[in-house]
């Protein structure tokens, strides 16, 4: 399958309260690239049919990226695929190899080590709910909030004497851990402890172009 030449249209599928979806219209925003919005209410199940595993996604999750007529699942392969272009104005994806590898270390980093403990506390004690989780959901919510604070603590250990993760301005590292890192302390997580971060979340919020994740 070949991506359509020229400007293809931009769909995103993707639940709002999401925020693997909110960086990718994090990345459009901040390299003014147009996306068409096709929304799905995960709670009620919406992306669990037949239809949406055999023409949108094999996994049955969101975000999901459309490049015309071919899907792109999993939110940092669709923030690459926005970035990595020439003439991109902010630089989001670095030209320099070694910074490339690095932006791409703090991208595997955010999926291994903090979307899976951050996101996924969140997920359960802001939009879940606590009296409506599992027995083994609620067995491991300790193990996941030392996960989560190891993340928090390698993070604040980076910022402590840079202002970026990767160079010296923004890349797609900033925009990915931003998203779960803003909303971090739903999942109850102590943000007050993190000066660093809480710096950085700033500048991310300053940069032209930020969409706040409600928008
Ligand atoms: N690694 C994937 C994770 C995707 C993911 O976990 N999606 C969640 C929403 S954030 C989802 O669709 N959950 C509903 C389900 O799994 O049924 C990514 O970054 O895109």
């Amino acid at each position: 399958m070949s991506i359509p030449t020229g400007l293809p249209l931009l769909t995103l599928h993707e639940d709002p309260i999401s925020q693997n979806c909110y960086k990718i219209r994090l990345t459009a925003s901040l390299l003014n690239l147009p996306l068409i919005r096709k929304k799905y209410d995960i709670k009620k199940g919406e992306t669990q049919t037949p239809f949406f595993q055999n023409n949108i996604s094999l996994a049955r999750q969101i975000p999901v990226l459309q490049v015309g007529d071919v899907m792109l699942p999993e939110s940092n392969a669709a923030c690459f695929f926005l970035a990595d272009q020439d003439g991109s104005v902010l630089g989001l994806a670095p030209k320099d190899r070694f910074h490339r590898a690095e932006m791409l270390r703090w991208m595997f980093f955010e999926q291994n080590q903090h979307e899976t403990s951050i996101a996924v506390l969140r997920s359960w004690l802001h939009i879940t709910g606590y009296s409506h989780l599992s027995e083994s959901q609620k067995s491991q919510i300790e193990v996941k909030r030392a996960q989560g604070i190891r993340a928090l603590d390698i993070m604040e250990a980076h910022l402590k004497d840079r202002e970026w993760f990767v160079g010296d301005g923004i890349t797609l590292a900033d925009v990915v851990l931003f998203a779960y890192t803003a909303v971090a302390q739903e999942g109850g997580f102590e943000m007050q402890k993190y000066p660093y971060i809480e710096g950085w979340l700033g500048r991310v919020r300053r940069t032209k172009g930020w969409l706040d994740q409600k928008e």
